[in-house]
């Protein structure tokens, strides 16, 4: 292991005078860490992985929020990989918190030995694609300026945080923070007054557990959510066996499955059953937790509003008959777009927590919305609220936001953050037209958020490889994506999601949640889900990469 120089590093014709490594990866999370092993252990390529954090995580580095822990099962919220990986690891429970999904990737990251090859605390400023040498010149904040044949975004899709424009917030004379830039030894909050903004997937897990510290807790909420039991807890250990007995078909099942879990759903319309049959179907998987409500209800909730009003009924029931005071349980109930249109979040004694004395909800529909910080709290519907910490819980420039922050110019100059202005362009998520030799590991019109990630990234990581392989083996020096494709691919994506009620909500699967940004549905929906999508990946490629200039 380690740095390996190849014939076909030799073969090809880098710049002189600077730093060459054959790939150039951005990134240390889950994707990074892959993108970095597969293509230096199993083609000997010497890559330079840059981070941004001290350390290897990505998202597990970032989020350290009270409360923070993954929504995808522990089984299959890994790297699959490695099957040896697979039957050693122990997770503790059904949903791990963020600090054993970070001594995972750690222990990844030592198993595999790739620290070696990560430049940590240094974030990519710019990459320049040179049309003379086709090398991308890659430069950070730290001064480096290195050439690479490929360059790889593997910087995530929720790693571009969002902190709103809001009016006063230097004048605070408190303490905020924004969840994903938690302080890595914790905030302490006995005492304290605190105030959480927004109520969205992070939000619903930060809450109940700030709730039981704080002296008072005020939630600032934009727009409700259906939050359904996430039901963590540790697994039965003849459950974890049997999986671990049978982790080929596990994996199999989650490679070709819609959404990347072994979750599938009914195959009948809502509106073909009794109102007791689904009841008990509700019920059943309202117990089970997690996202079974969401993506193995009845087949018509993404498609069908009055089926998707029925489901979403059984929701604002439960909301009603947990929150003891109506006032505030009418709040907490979304009313202004369907069910399941925006992320679901998981939760653990949310809506319970409206039921203590030291919570308060401001909605901004029924109080008003935030108008400004003040030196002592926040000013929202003319009222003051006077605390001592503000929780930022406002979420993502998602998707997009993390690409174009990293100063990326393709062919003629041309800067991707000025072409994606009304809303990115790329084919199947993976690639750009006038930006050859990058990649882009989960990147928008890819299934990426709309699936277990691990299945997506670990996908995306071994498609590249392949696909670097053959360039490799058939002494290529670009391969970009033709207009044609992209446009196509483009219309399809649009295409497919504008049949579901997706693109009816204002959620950041839409960019809505960021002012100014492009009214764009940007994760790509099927028709057959993440397993469809791997096959149409693979067909592109077994065409000699159909769609794409290999020169
Ligand atoms: P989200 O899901 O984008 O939630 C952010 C929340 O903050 C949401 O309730 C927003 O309301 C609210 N928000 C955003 N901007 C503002 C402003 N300006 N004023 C008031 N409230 C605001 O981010 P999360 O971090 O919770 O989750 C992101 C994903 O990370 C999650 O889905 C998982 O996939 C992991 P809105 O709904 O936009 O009206």
């Amino acid at each position: 292991m380690g740095m390996v120089q190849t014939e076909y590093r030799k073969s090809g014709a880098p710049p002189a005078g600077k730093a060459t490594f054959d790939a150039v990866v951005v990134g240390a999370g889950f994707s990074g860490l892959y993108m970095l092993h597969s293509l230096r252990d199993r083609l000997g390529l010497r890559v330079r992985v840059f981070e941004a954090g001290n350390g290897v995580g990505g998202t597990w580095y970032w989020n350290r929020y009270p409360g923070c822990r993954c929504d995808s099962d522990s089984y299959i919220y890994c790297y699959t990989f490695d099957r040896h990986l697979l039957q050693e690891w122990e997770w503790s429970e059904r949903y791990p918190e963020q600090d054993e999904i970070l001594r995972y990737l750690e222990h990844c990251a030592d198993r595999f030995d790739l620290k070696p090859d990560i430049q940590f605390g240094t974030r990519v400023n710019a990459a320049t694609f040179d049309e003379k040498t086709n090398h991308w010149e890659v430069r950070t904040d730290k001064g480096d300026v290195v050439n690479a044949k490929y360059l790889i975004a593997a910087v995530g899709s929720l790693s571009a945080t969002n902190v709103p424009n809001f009016k006063g917030l230097e004048s605070f004379k408190g303490k905020w923070y924004h969840t994903s830039q938690w302080p890595h030894d914790g905030v302490d909050f006995t005492n304290k007054r605190v105030a959480v903004i927004g109520t969205g997937a992070t939000a619903v897990q930060a809450i109940p557990e700030i709730a039981q510290q704080a002296k008072h807790l005020t939630v600032f909420q934009r727009t409700p959510n259906f939050c359904v039991p996430a039901r963590n807890g540790k697994v039965d250990a003849e459950v974890t066996k049997a999986r671990k007995a049978d982790y080929d078909g596990v994996v199999d099942r989650i490679k070709s499955s819609f959404f990347g879990f072994e979750l599938y759903f009914m195959p009948k319309s809502v509106l073909e059953t009794t109102p007791e049959e689904r009841e008990r179907e509700f019920d059943r998987m309202w117990d089970e937790g997690g996202f079974a409500f969401w993506l193995a209800n009845y087949k018509d909730m993404f498609f069908d509003k009055k089926a998707n009003d029925v489901i979403a009924d059984y929701l604002k029931r439960k909301i009603r008959s947990t929150v003891k005071d109506p006032e505030v349980a009418e709040k907490l109930i979304p009313k202004t777009y369907a069910y399941g249109t925006k992320r679901q979040p998981l939760d653990t004694n949310y809506f319970e927590t409206f039921n203590k004395s030291n919570v308060a909800l401001v909605d901004a529909e029924a109080d008003g919305p935030i108008e400004e910080m003040t030196p002592t709290g926040i000013r929202a519907g003319g009222k003051e609220h006077a605390v001592d910490i503000i929780v930022i819980a406002t979420g993502f420039d998602a998707l997009t936001g993390p690409l174009k922050n990293l100063g990326i110019r393709g062919r003629g100059g041309q800067s991707l953050a000025q072409k994606w202005e009304d809303g990115p362009e790329t084919y199947l998520g993976l690639a750009m037209a006038g930006f050859p030799n990058l990649f882009t590991i989960t990147g928008p019109q890819s299934p990426s958020v709309l699936s277990n990630m691990p299945v997506s990234i670990e996908q995306h990581v071994e498609w590249i490889t392949d696909c670097i392989d053959h360039m490799r083996r058939n002494k290529l020096s670009t391969i970009e994506a033709t207009p044609q494709a992209q446009q196509l691919w483009v219309a399809h994506v649009a295409e497919i999601v504008n049949t579901t009620l997706m693109p009816t909500a204002n959620s950041w699967y839409m960019g809505a949640n960021i002012a100014g940004k492009p009214r764009q549905f940007m994760p790509y929906l099927g028709p057959e889900g993440v397993g469809g999508y791997r096959k149409k990946c693979d067909e592109v490629a077994a065409k000699g990469y159909e769609g794409f200039v290999l020169s």
